[in-house]
Parts: C-alpha cells; structure tokens; sequence
C-alpha cells in the first residue's frame, strides 16, 4: 500500500509557489494525480503559528478529498495538531525514533538517510519509508548535500529491499527514470510541479510517464 502512494510524492510550502495560490497549485497536482503530499513550510517567508496550522488544515482537507496522505515535514507539533497522515524528518531534526513515539504505530514516518547507518537506524525505528537525495542539483534546498545520484538507491534497495526508497532532489519528469531503475518506489519533489506554469498538466505528465515505466519493468 505504501509503496503506491510514494510513486508521485509531492513537496510544497507556501514560499515554493511564486505567483499563484499555494493551494490551488495543490489542487491542480492532486488533480493531476500526485500519490502523496508533504508539507514542507521552511524557509524565508515560511508560514508561522496560527497561519501555518491555517494552511496545514488546508492542506490535509485537499488531500483527504483526493485520498491522498498528507505528510508534515519536521513540525511533530503541528502533524499531531491537525491530525496528519505522517511526519517526515531529516537528520537534523527531532529523532525519528522520538517521533515514531509522538505519532504512534498507525502514522506514517519518513526518514532523509544518505548512508548505510543512517538506513538501518531508520529501519530500527520503524521508518515506513526513506528518501535519499540529492540525487540530482537542486535549488530548493539551501542546506543539500552534494549530488549523489542513484549509486545508492541501488544498493540500498538490493540490501534492504523492504523499506521503500524515494528519491529527491532535481527530479523532473525528463530525468526520474533512472530513480526509478534504481529500485525507487518513487519521485519525490518540489520544483517540477510547484514552479510549473501548469502544475495540473506537469504532474500529469509525470504520472503517465511513471505508469509507462512501472509497467515497462
Ligand atoms: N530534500 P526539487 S533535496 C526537500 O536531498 C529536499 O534530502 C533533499 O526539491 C535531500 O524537487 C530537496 O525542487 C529539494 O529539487 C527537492
């Protein structure tokens, strides 16, 4: 079940979105077919408090109408507030084994891993699933690490075929393939549809992209 839902996964603040609505650019990429969605409010400008809580009920609303998992990235707080399908942190954040304690056994927990230890600690702590990036550059993470390809999506996906892999960073619907090749359950991202003029139509593409190569393999 949850390998489906990762195929598509869709990433998004409120900044990622230049000139239109963030919500409406979330409507369009579920409309389009995105298999799940982050939160991921960070960043200049990022919403704060009331506001952000405003837009995460927002959000979830969306997905729930699209059956979609709604995701919050780092804020435990706030998944738990709006009651959230999950919680996704990277190494610099709350724990995730504290996280899988807040949430309980029935949310979903995403991990950011990029080695080996990092994978078996996820796994550990009962990760439903991990992303691994950058695999290609990106400007919407200031902090990214250096571009690591698909090397280890590979090697992690023969050693521990069953914790799903996502990849993230750069991925477009011209470049996910090899990800996918990799052993990837799926893309995750942010700029290919948050910064696409027609966000509906570019997750559309990746969707119909995706289905041909699922089924190619
Ligand atoms: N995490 P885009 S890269 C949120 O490597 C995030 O862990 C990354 O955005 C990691 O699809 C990244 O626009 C940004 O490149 C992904």
């Amino acid at each position: 079940m949850i390998k489906q839902q990762l195929q598509l996964y869709f990433i998004m603040g409120s900044n990622n979105v230049a000139t239109s609505d963030p919500l409406e650019v979330l409507e369009e990429a579920l409309h389009g077919g995105v298999t799940c969605f982050q939160l991921r409010e960070k960043g200049p400008d990022a919403l704060v408090g009331d506001e952000k809580q405003r837009f995460a009920e927002a959000c979830k609303a969306l997905c729930q109408q699209y059956q979609v998992p709604f995701i919050v990235n780092d804020d435990v707080d706030l998944a738990i507030a709006v009651d959230a399908d999950g919680v996704h942190v990277g190494q610099d954040d709350e724990t995730a084994k504290s996280v899988r304690e807040r949430i309980g056994k029935d949310k979903i927990l995403g991990v950011s891993v990029h080695n080996e230890e990092e994978m078996r600690t996820a796994i550990a702590v009962g990760a439903d699933y991990v992303g691994m990036g950058p695999v290609y550059a990106t400007s919407s993470k200031a902090d990214a690490k250096p571009v690591s390809g698909t090397v280890l999506i590979r090697e992690m996906t023969a050693s521990y075929p069953d914790l799903p892999i996502v990849g993230i960073g750069g991925i477009t619907a011209a470049n996910f393939a090899p990800v996918l090749t990799a052993g990837a359950a799926g893309v995750s991202l942010i700029s290919a549809i948050a910064s696409a003029e027609d966000p509906y139509g570019a997750a559309r593409q990746f969707k119909d992209a995706i289905q041909q190569e699922v089924q190619l393999s």
